[in-house]
């Protein structure tokens, strides 16, 4: 979803936001802790600046704002006096280029992008050709194969387009499918990374939607939607709960279409219907309200996920992510009850991004 910087109106700072961005994306691509730490602490003082309305001049000012340090302040300086920020230069290490190159491959995360480089690997021509003995999963394959359609946003309308289709073809199979698209497309985007659609059912007939999936995926695949497949969780055919992961691209028109058909990510989420509110917020985002809204929780005692708000949930002291107790269930039905539990005034779709 990219920096805090990307898609916002300049301000009297811009010049300070734009260089501590960059600082920013440098820190993100590289693997320790420290830099880590870097990225968060550069996020919350280009937070404090974009609120800011007065032109930065000193060393003080700088450090009046939240998050910004005398480190970050006599940076903001720096730009302040020469234009330039001489740490962004001294950050451009080699290995950052590469690194960023190979994680814009479907399924490729940091760990494997830095394997890759260790062992040698510098362009994605090394990749294709499997130098210096690494190894490529099917899906990342299909990465490299689609990896400039892939790395291309679309336009909303064309998101619009694909989902209106995909909604069609779903409610033939099943017309009680709730079936909606999220992600930046719910925040009015006007560009769109992927279409993430979210499915499930009222199972008031004694009916449910388990299996759809996998179904609706054939008639996609049949319709000349769905292209390429990336990944579908193992109990997709019986499970209420399926993720899927896979490649799509617009329908073609009867008559001349002569617009390119570049091939597009779609997700496809299905959930059982009870959790369907705490899934329209994880799958709305953006990431980052979604991190504010898991705090927000989490300092009350609460755990929030895609499932729902649960109260009494105990993480194992050693891993964090092991649960030894799951808790029980407070609310997960709608959006608004979620908010109004954690004391969250409502913030509509399109304003939930920082
Ligand atoms: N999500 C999350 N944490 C993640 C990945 C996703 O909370 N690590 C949630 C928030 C996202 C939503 O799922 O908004 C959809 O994920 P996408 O990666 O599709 O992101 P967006 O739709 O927000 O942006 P894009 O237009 O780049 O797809
Ligand atoms: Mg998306
Ligand atoms: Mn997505």
């Amino acid at each position: 979803t990219g920096t805090a910087a990307a898609n916002s109106a300049p301000c009297v700072n811009q010049d300070i936001v734009d260089k501590l961005s960059e600082l920013a994306e440098l820190h993100r691509a590289k693997p320790t802790q420290d830099d880590k730490w870097r990225v968060l602490g550069y996020t919350k003082a280009i937070a404090a600046l974009r609120r800011c309305s007065e032109r930065i001049s000193s060393v003080e000012q700088a450090m009046s704002l939240n998050g910004v340090g005398e480190k970050t302040a006599l940076k903001i300086m720096e730009i302040i006096e020469t234009g330039a920020l001489r740490r962004v230069d001294a950050e451009r290490t080699e290995d950052v280029a590469a690194v960023q190159l190979f994680q814009g491959i479907y399924g490729v995360g940091q760990s494997t992008a830095y394997a890759w480089y260790f062992a040698g690997c510098r362009t994605l021509e090394d990749i294709k050709g499997r130098k210096f003995g690494i190894e490529l999963s099917q899906a990342q394959v299909l990465g490299l194969k689609y990896y400039d359609d892939i790395n291309t946003r679309m336009p909303r309308e064309e998101a619009t387009e694909i989902f209106g289709e995909i909604k069609s073809i779903a409610l033939s199979l099943d017309p009680k499918l709730f079936v909606d698209i999220m992600g930046s497309y719910r925040r009015g985007k006007s560009t769109c990374g992927d279409i993430d659609v979210m499915i499930t059912r009222p199972p008031d007939d004694g009916k449910t939607h388990a299996g759809i999936v996998p179904k609706l995926l054939s008639a996609l695949r049949s319709a000349g939607i769905v292209t390429e497949d990336l990944s579908l969780s193992s109990d997709a055919r019986d499970d209420l709960e399926c993720t899927y992961r896979g490649l799509c691209v617009r329908p073609t028109k009867a008559g001349q279409d002569t617009r390119p058909r570049i091939q597009r990510r779609i997700d496809i989420l299905a959930i059982p219907w009870e959790s369907r509110g705490a899934a329209l917020i994880y799958y709305t985002g953006d990431d980052i309200f979604n991190r504010s809204m898991r705090l927000k929780a989490n300092k009350m005692g609460y755990s929030l996920n895609q499932r729902g708000l649960f109260a009494g949930v105990v993480r194992s002291t050693g891993d964090r992510s092991v649960k030894t107790n799951t808790g029980h269930i407070i609310a997960s039905e709608t959006e608004e009850d979620i908010f109004r539990i954690l004391g969250v005034p409502w913030v509509e779709p399109h304003e939930r991004a920082v």
